[in-house]
């Protein structure tokens, strides 16, 4: 192993708080225990959690108007890799990096798979792009991707697609996540139903490629980089798709990727009811596709996806295996410590979820008496359950505080002296 911090670091950090952290998780364990739930049941749950970080998000984000750079940030896999794992050892609820190519490209991914691995980390979902145009391809993708109206730019697309499966198996994923950005910006521009075919063809050639025990997971957006139709623009579109391709085609849910004020957590209840509930991306938004951190904005909406979710696990439906990662923009903040603060969030929101008490939540339900169901929502919801969050990191080898214990390393510091420089205020992303 060759972990980023010393494991003295965050005993040292740790020590500081342990006393504490007993104190509570045994308060909130006696208040639990009253209303028959076993905290360390919970704590156990909790332990086995886990969401997937995406390479991207390890750089600064940006807009399309500016991107800020901060010293010492990572300007290539390799790096990304380092600050991912800093991630997980401090959080230990993050143990797989997403990767997105040609983002990520390499020359020798066993070797790629290897340096993970030595750093404490797997590979999740495999990411393809084909929303923007590389240096050197043959075919632009400004008339679409895999429903542009161009062949040769179709066949790229799929190319591309089948060649992410191939660096995936390689890396030892068993997902590849399909986000075009296709669609028009004028009415009439394309035809709306013509295009939808395009892209279902395009799709079934990716979707033949795909390995027995893989599955292809379609991402819907609603708008950008398309202002007036996208192509797969919305959970109908997504599951129909999805129903069109086969059984190895889900759905997967990006919570920034909706209209405002949609019912997310019906979507979810329905795409699992339809066995298509393929996976989430995590972030939060207050208009659009904000990509803020998860949790930030509207924590309550995050419970609800989660008790969906635990209500799914529950009545598994086909072969249920959600793939969970974080995908946001970090334009302000240190990306780690976003990741951090998002995976607690996250984790958060899950053991809320296992604390409602489900018997009184269906009793409620079934007898009609609103206030009770509802009630049986809230009383999980105001739980703090910070203290079963950092026992289960405890016990893991993470941090209690996550983020205390990252600013003791000053890692952003160390990593500003060895890391090659950005520019300052560059760069339209
Ligand atoms: C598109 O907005 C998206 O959510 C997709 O998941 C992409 O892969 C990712 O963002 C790239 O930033
Ligand atoms: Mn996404």
């Amino acid at each position: 192993m060759n972990l980023p911090l010393s494991g003295e670091l965050i005993a040292e950090a740790n020590a500081r708080d342990v006393a504490a952290l007993e104190e509570d998780y045994h308060a909130l364990g006696r208040q639990l225990e009253r209303k028959g739930i076993a905290i360390d049941a919970i704590k156990d749950r909790v332990a086995s959690f886990s969401v997937a970080v995406p390479s991207w998000g390890a750089g600064r984000g940006g807009t399309r108007f500016a991107k800020f750079p901060i010293p010492g940030e990572p300007t290539n896999v390799h790096e990304k890799l380092e600050d991912c794992a800093v991630i997980q050892q401090l959080s230990r609820v993050t143990p797989r990096v997403s990767p997105h190519f040609p983002w990520d490209k390499v020359s020798d991914y066993a070797a790629l798979r290897e340096e993970a691995s030595a750093l404490g980390l797997g590979f999740d979902a495999v990411n393809s792009n084909t929303f923007q145009d590389q240096p050197g391809q043959a075919q632009t993708y400004a008339t679409g991707s895999l429903s542009s109206t161009v062949a040769a730019t179709r066949a790229q697309a799929v190319e591309h697609n089948i060649e992410c499966i191939e660096i995936g198996r390689q890396l030892g994923s068993r997902d590849l996540t399909v986000w075009v950005g296709d669609g028009t910006n004028f009415p009439g521009q394309q035809d709306l139903a013509r295009s939808l075919d395009r892209y279902l063809e395009a799709a079934a050639e990716v979707y033949d490629a795909l390995p027995d025990d893989w599955r292809m997971l379609l991402e819907h957006k609603m708008f950008e980089p398309a202002f007036y139709s996208t192509v797969i623009s919305d959970w109908g579109s997504s599951i129909l798709a999805a129903q069109e391709l086969g059984p190895k085609a889900k759905c997967l849910v990006d919570l920034g990727h909706h209209a405002p004020n949609v019912n997310i957590e019906q979507i979810v209840a329905r795409l699992h009811r339809f066995g298509k509930l393929g996976g989430f991306h995590f972030n939060d938004s207050k208009y659009g596709d904000d990509d803020l951190d998860s949790g930030s904005i509207n924590p309550h909406q995050l419970f609800l996806v989660f008790n969906e979710l635990v209500e799914a696990e529950l009545n598994p439906r086909g072969d249920f295996r959600p793939s969970y990662m974080i995908d946001q923009s970090h334009n302000v903040t240190d990306p780690i410590e976003s990741m951090l603060s998002s995976a607690e969030a996250i984790a958060g929101s899950f053991a809320k979820a296992l604390l409602v008490d489900r018997e009184a939540l269906h009793l409620a339900q079934e007898a009609n008496d609103t206030m009770m169901a509802f009630q049986a929502l809230r009383r999980a919801y105001n739980v703090d359950v910070a203290p079963i969050l950092a026992k289960a990191r405890l016990e893991a080898g993470g941090a209690i505080d996550t983020l205390a214990a990252y600013r003791a390393s000053r890692w952003r510091e160390r990593k500003a002296q060895e890391r090659k420089a950005v520019g300052l205020g560059a760069g339209i992303v």
